[in-house]
């Protein structure tokens, strides 16, 4: 990796160096990802799967290289197991969407308390009934209380596997083997992992995965759903229309095959490219290189952060047991989260506060919300002292 492949780093904000440290929300892109969406922009673009003609043909190409990326990149066994989505969000409506549409829309999913909305509202939206696996004020998942959630009602399991809000690893090895014991299929929430760790969907042996292209390096606008064939192909299509068909009439419509019968319409074509090209140039740096770095990085957050008087970090106790980086999350007694963010921005450093898209976790810390630090393949520890000395500037201000 070197600095000058991500521009945007080097700009400045209020007159100070950048410090992004709001890489969960999204990552910055390399110049190589942008570059690729340009480069198709002005030299191939042309529908996919649509034309005999030859820039028809290149960009499906291209697409469907991108659809080999990723199953090599998550270690699927099929690429016809990967649908492309507009994101992670959108992976968990298609699944809620479809299981409901198979019967299962009065039945239970298993969710953990630290879940992101996206996790939470889909299944809500489309009839299920939520039951919580609940979480030690340490940050860890109780899985002698999840082995009693189950019932002949539970269809589905559905966690994080880094929570977005506390970056603790769940153990989702474990809670796969429980809920396969029980006959139920688990998916598995990457938007937090996939950019952070090695990902082996078939040696985890989860039955969906769910991740977005924009925190993975790549553009915004793609995801992507990972299914097991098994379990795809007795789902309906999510939504209708051009691609998802294989003969439509105005009395009876046939289905295409997997992946495209649930990927209606033009896809983001261009942004699968750019995400396969984010997906190759980490996969150059390697997984296990960026799981070190941003693991030393987030210890060294927490080393140096807990230092500060009255300031607590949230999920601690699994956030360093946790064998990867991961957001750090946290409060100052005295100090609103909001206004400790506002003035950090002011010294030029990013970082999200507020609820994080996961509120039920906040009334779970009995808090309104946090400030969030999260770290990325480029980030430094020099920008983590940063951090510190800002936090403790701020603390001084308020005496
Ligand atoms: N979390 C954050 O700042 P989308 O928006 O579809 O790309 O990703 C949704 C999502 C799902 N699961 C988890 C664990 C997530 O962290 C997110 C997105 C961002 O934490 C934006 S709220």
């Amino acid at each position: 990796m070197n600095a000058t492949d991500f521009p945007i780093l080097s700009r400045s904000v209020y007159g100070r160096p950048l410090v992004y440290l709001d890489n969960a929300a999204t990552t910055q892109k390399p110049r190589c990802v942008v570059e690729a969406m340009v480069d198709e922009y002005y030299n191939v673009n042309a529908n996919v799967h649509r034309g005999v003609h030859y820039l028809s043909q290149q960009a499906t190409d291209l697409h469907e290289v991108a659809r080999e990326t990723v199953r090599k990149f998550i270690g699927a066994r099929l690429s016809s197991e990967i649908i492309f989505t507009r994101g992670t969000t959108e992976s968990v409506n298609l699944l809620a969407s479809c299981l409901s549409r198979v019967g299962h829309g009065d039945g239970e999913v298993i969710v953990s308390a630290m879940e992101h909305h996206s996790n939470i509202v889909p299944w809500q939206l489309n009839g299920f009934t939520l039951r919580v696996i609940p979480m030690s004020d340490g940050g860890e998942l109780d899985i002698d209380a999840f082995v009693q959630l189950f019932t002949s009602k539970t269809r589905l399991v559905s966690v994080a596997q880094v929570s977005n809000v506390l970056g603790v690893v769940n153990p989702v090895d474990e809670i796969i083997r429980i809920a396969h014991e029980h006959g139920v299929p688990v998916l598995i929430d990457g938007a937090q992992s996939a950019p952070h760790m090695p990902v082996d969907v078939s040696a985890m042996d989860c039955d969906f995965f769910a991740f977005s292209g924009h925190k993975i390096y790549g553009p915004t606008g793609v995801g992507v759903l990972y299914g097991k064939e098994s379990m795809l192909q007795p789902l309906p299509p999510y939504q209708g229309g051009g691609e998802m068909i294989k003969n439509v009439s105005f009395s009876h419509t046939t289905y295409n095959d997997l992946p495209y019968r649930f990927e209606a319409g033009t896809p983001d074509y261009v942004g699968t490219h750019a995400l396969a090209v984010a997906l190759d140039y980490i996969s150059e740096i390697g997984m296990d290189a960026i799981q070190r770095h941003e693991q030393s990085l987030t210890r060294y957050a927490v080393g140096r952060l807990t230092q500060i008087p009255r300031l607590t970090v949230y999920g601690l106790d699994a956030l360093l047991a946790s064998q990867s980086g991961g957001p750090v999350s946290f409060n100052i007694e005295g100090i609103h989260h909001l206004d400790l963010g506002t003035l950090l921005d002011r010294l030029g450093i990013a970082v999200r506060t507020g609820h994080h898209c996961a509120e039920p976790l906040m009334h779970r810390l009995g808090v309104e919300g946090t400030v969030r630090a999260s770290f990325a393949l480029y980030n430094t520890r020099e920008e983590i002292d940063v951090l510190a000395e800002g936090i403790e500037r701020v603390t001084k201000m308020f005496g």
